[in-house]
């Protein structure tokens, strides 16, 4: 930037004209693109959000905005050292920007309490989520710049708007295996009937761009849980939505994403203890992925009895095995019934 602005003094002895039109149109790009802000939500982040930011900045920069990937949320265990080792996200704003002038791209969340208390709601310009519900509230403010789908990950949707511009082949290794952790992580290696199409195609172009083979599924499988069982009490805290203007689900839902639960069913005692310092009453949603199946815990009756009448289960000593895996996403979608 500032090596422009040189040129463009020397500029000035030969055309005064032409060098004011281009310092106005410097200060007008500054204006348009230089305080775009890319975040995902105030809690925590996981691989897909994280993926989803770096993802857009890389993009936003190829089309010549200076866009920044900023959270100073947590990462949570889905996020694994390998990938983030080069640190794309920001955990704190460059001092000289200013967040009065900035405006908001948000990936990966789109319910307007989650995001709050970190971004002032009428700068956002641009919404990327793939969990439902603030369809309507976006589109009304922001109109075809929201694109909210149901799809398996966010990743799909930002790897979508690469496409449209055609840029893919230049999209950086080390972005294309972060959205391909993304991918596999929120639909369960592909598993999940959230999963689409669209999800499928997207992974299998991202190894070609990444230039992997599909064994790196279980590379990043081991390495989460590793991470997993390395801090099992942050990971399950690194990983609680708080749940309101719902009926059968209690106010603190965890959830453990895990290749191989049963090491983890061996601590529950632990957890219980754990999760009992949350207020209010609390369940805890783990996903075997290699089994294909999810263990509910709870331990409130009236909870127990309201999630049994939804998913035709039956809690003993507070636990249950579902028939498929579900991730916390649909079983909220499942049980918002007004
Ligand atoms: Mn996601």
């Amino acid at each position: 930037m500032k090596f422009v602005i040189l040129k463009n003094l020397t500029r000035t002895t030969q055309n005064v004209t032409d060098s004011i039109r281009f310092k106005e149109n410097m200060i007008l790009r500054n204006i348009t693109t230089s305080n775009t802000i890319i975040t995902a939500g105030s809690t925590y982040l996981d691989i897909d959000a994280y993926a989803c930011c770096v993802a857009m900045q890389e993009l936003l920069k190829l089309k010549g905005v200076d866009a920044i990937a900023y959270s100073n949320a947590s990462c949570n265990y889905s996020v694994i050292k390998s990938l983030v080792q080069e640190g794309k996200v920001l955990t704190s704003l460059p001092f000289d920007l200013s967040e009065v002038d900035a405006k908001y791209v948000i990936v990966d969340v789109s319910d307007p309490d989650y995001i709050k208390d970190s971004v002032p709601l009428d700068k956002v310009v641009q919404v990327y989520d793939h969990h439902v519900g603030f369809e309507e509230y976006w589109k009304n403010r922001i109109g075809d710049n929201s694109q909210i789908e149901f799809v398996g990950a966010a990743a799909t949707l930002i790897y979508r708007e690469w496409k449209k511009l055609g840029l893919e082949y230049k999209m950086s290794k080390t972005t294309a295996l972060l959205l391909n952790a993304a991918i596999l992580d929120n639909t369960l290696d592909l598993t999940s009937p959230i999963t689409t199409d669209e999800d499928i195609e997207t992974y299998q172009e991202l190894c070609k761009i990444a230039g992997i083979e599909d064994e790196w599924r279980a590379v990043y499988f081991s390495e989460v849980q590793a991470a997993i069982e390395a801090d099992l009490k942050n990971a399950i805290f690194s990983d609680i939505k708080r749940i309101s203007d719902n009926e059968v689900l209690p106010p603190n839902f965890a959830q453990l994403s895990i290749w191989d639960a049963q090491r983890i069913l061996n601590n529950l005692e632990q957890i219980r203890q754990w999760l009992e310092a949350c207020t209010g009453s609390w369940m805890i949603n783990i996903i075997d992925i290699k089994h294909r199946l999810s263990y509910f815990v709870c331990d409130d009756t009236y909870h127990q009895k309201k999630l049994e009448e939804v998913f035709s289960i039956a809690f003993q000593n507070g636990v249950t095995k579902s028939d498929r895996a579900y991730l916390r996403k649909e079983i909220i979608k499942k049980t918002k019934f007004k």
